[in-house]
């Protein structure tokens, strides 16, 4: 039998984080983890992909729904404490940013904060400020930033305050401002030139243009090439390191790894407890006239203004959300905090992206199976707008022959597309099936009808793949995205839930010969997976088989769990179903209690995933085990509950007490939302 785990996979393919990762000075490859607490099923060893990308730097984000900023926490690659990571505009997903970050220079010396020691991080309760608490090495000073992103303008604004924490007046004091933005994606091409009727920086390519300034003009700034130490276009970054910045004005498409800049304020005096605060900005717009616009009307609003018009969106959204009964109050904080996650990450377009991660790994994109569970999750939750907003996004998106590409930029172009052969057959049955899903929550049948060119174009894609000798689906790549040798039983529970959705949007649009021949196609599906996925020996639905040999993968997989929810192949008594469950929760178990994906997985080593740990909470919860479900739950809540953004990422190392891999990752967020509610109440998750 082939031996997968030699071979380099992914979940989600990463071809640009490895150019990016190639071209990059900054470059680092995360160490394996030295020792596995678990030695059955860790290695210790992440294989090649997750090896060489690493661990996004996230700490949490700030989002409009076409303007997002990222801040770092401590860990993961590239990451320095409080700095910005990533900057979205105009669609989620665009990245235009390297890295930005603060300094202060006081009694002669100069640190950027995460030389500060960080005494903490959180997100507000129920907002998306981000705060960042540093205290100076020589404990004096005390730096807190606050880190939004305007809800009606593409501006980020950050609040720094210092405090003097010491008994004598801190002399000189000035706060300094760097920004590394990489316009459209990449640092080639880049210009910037210090604007002097507004003091503020103008960084551009192409028709991508923005404003960095402070609350008012610099005392000094510079513009600076990339690791140049030569002209007086000097690295803005080194330049600030003696607290003098060279005041070069103009820096243009400098050769290599683009340009930076530094903008720093006049000294002052800080007494004895005293605390002084100064606001930085990054505006955004297609022009130069555009982006020095949203900088002056940025500087004319009052910073407690930008703070009560971010508490009263995420009040009024989380008003209009559904909230389970019975939440202990650290559930009710990570589900809170899980609502305005979703929300962050769906685009004005309709698109979800996976992670606000653009490189470590690279997931910035928007998949019709993580969007279609999130989108599950809106409508459940209160918001089936954003759900339709999504289903006719992935409608526009959908390919001539009725197939989906693996993934979308968030402006509706396909990303991964890999021929039909080479995409992801279980998505083509998501779409439909959520398609339907919609209609039956809402009653709004007249849209579905809109949507039946749509559904019935998957369904005869579906068709044509379908094995005739055994009734399953042909070889396509698995949900993981790591294979496309053989037909999978997550796929195949997908595609019988497309066929049956497509049987019933047929009847609604009186096609009654497609409703007969798609039930047919859901039956002979139904009766393959029963025939020739389970291993009596194994007791267990298998991953998947190959469609010629017949050989069995035979290797424990969480994700089969979908064969009783949401797919509904069957039901959650059935004993098969019974007997499988166990075996994840014997097989695929962590130490704390959380759930991996499949024996033998090295992605990031492996580690546990939220959204298996739901998955079997969902089949306890539906088999009518709540106390199982519950303790399943209660693994998750902790997990989010050891970082002070109360997120939920794709995996969680129990030996390094953090995430791992993307963070926040959307479907994790949906599906713990989703607990909730079949904790609530099972039938609100109806297969
Ligand atoms: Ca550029
Ligand atoms: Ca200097």
């Amino acid at each position: 039998m082939r031996d997968n785990s030699k071979r380099p996979k992914t979940r989600f393919l990463a071809g640009l984080a490895l150019v990016l990762a190639a071209c990059s000075p900054f470059a680092q490859v995360t160490a394996p983890p030295p020792a596995a607490q678990n030695p059955a099923t860790l290695t210790a060893q992440r294989e090649a992909i997750s090896a060489i990308v690493g661990d996004a730097p996230n700490f949490a984000a700030s989002s409009n729904g076409d303007f997002l900023s990222v801040v770092s926490g401590p860990d993961g690659r590239g990451a320095k404490s409080g700095a910005l990571v990533e900057l979205y505009w105009p669609n989620l997903g665009e990245d235009h940013l390297w890295d930005a970050y603060s300094g202060v220079s006081y009694n002669g010396q100069f640190l950027w904060l995460h030389q500060f020691k960080l005494e903490r991080q959180w997100v507000e309760p129920d907002t998306d400020i981000v705060v960042s608490r540093f205290v100076s090495p020589d404990g004096k000073l005390q730096a807190e930033t606050r880190d939004l992103a305007l809800r009606k303008a593409p501006v980020h604004v950050r609040n720094l305050t210092l405090t003097n924490r010491s008994a004598t007046p801190l002399e000189n004091v000035e706060v300094f401002f760097y920004e590394y933005l990489t316009a459209n994606l990449l640092p080639q091409g880049d210009h910037l030139e210090f604007v002097p009727a507004s003091g503020s920086l103008h960084h551009y390519d192409g028709n991508s243009h923005f404003a960095i300034g402070m609350d008012k003009p610099p005392a000094q700034y510079q513009c600076g090439g990339v690791q140049n130490y030569l002209t007086q276009a000097t690295d803005a970054r080194h330049d600030a390191q003696d607290g003098k910045l060279n005041k070069n004005a103009k820096v243009s498409a400098y050769v290599g790894l683009g340009v930076n800049g530094t903008l720093a304020t006049a000294p002052l005096r800080l007494a004895p407890g005293q605390s002084l605060s100064e606001r930085s900005f990054i505006a955004a717009g297609n022009s130069l006239a555009g982006s020095q616009q949203a900088l002056q009307q940025a500087r004319q609003m009052p910073w407690e203004a930008m703070v009560q018009e971010n508490i009263s969106t995420w009040k009024s959204y989380l008003s209009q959300s559904r909230m389970p009964a019975g939440l202990s109050p650290e559930e009710q904080a990570v589900y809170r905090r899980a609502l305005i996650v979703l929300q962050q990450n769906s685009a004005a377009t309709g698109a979800h992206i996976a992670a606000p991660t653009s490189t470590s790994p690279p997931y910035r994109f928007s998949w019709p199976r993580d969007g279609s569970f999130i989108a599950l999750t809106q409508l459940l939750t209160g918001h089936a707008d954003e759900t339709r907003k999504f289903l006719e996004f992935m409608a526009r998106g959908q390919k001539s022959n009725g197939g989906w590409a693996i993934n979308y930029r968030t402006n509706g172009q396909a990303w991964y597309d890999f021929g039909d052969r080479q995409n992801e057959h279980d998505q083509v049955g998501t779409v439909p099936w959520m398609m339907v899903t919609y209609a039956k929550e809402t009653g709004d049948w007249a849209w579905l009808q809109q949507q039946w060119p749509s559904i019935r174009k998957a369904c005869e894609f579906l068709l044509r793949y379908q094995d005739f000798r055994t009734g399953l689906m042909g070889p396509t790549r698995d949900l993981w995205e790591l294979s496309t040798a053989d037909s999978w039983t997550y796929s195949n529970a997908a595609v019988y839930a497309g066929f049956k959705a497509g049987a019933e949007a047929a009847r609604r649009a009186s096609a009654a010969a497609d409703a007969q021949r798609y039930e047919a196609a859901a039956e002979r599906l139904k009766r393959g997976i029963h025939e020739h996925l389970w291993s009596e020996k194994a007791g267990m639905y298998v991953r998947g088989i190959n469609i010629d040999t017949l050989k069995q993968d035979n290797k424990t997989e969480a994700a089969n769990l979908a064969l009783v929810w949401p797919f509904g192949v069957f039901e959650a008594q059935d004993p098969r179903m019974v007997k499988m469950a166990e075996k994840i929760g014997v097989d695929l178990a962590s130490p704390q209690g959380g759930i991996r994906r499949y024996t033998g997985d090295r992605y990031y080593d492996g580690q546990p995933w939220p959204v298996t740990t739901s998955w079997l909470a969902i089949y306890y919860a539906r088999l009518g085990q709540p106390e199982k479900a519950r303790r399943l739950q209660a693994t998750n809540t902790a997990y989010a509950q050891t970082t002070g953004s109360l997120q939920l990422g794709e995996q969680y190392d129990e030996r390094l007490k953090r995430w791992v891999s993307a963070t926040p990752l959307t479907w994790s967020e949906a599906k713990y939302i989703l607990t909730a509610l079949a904790l609530e109440d099972p039938a609100r998750l109806k297969p």
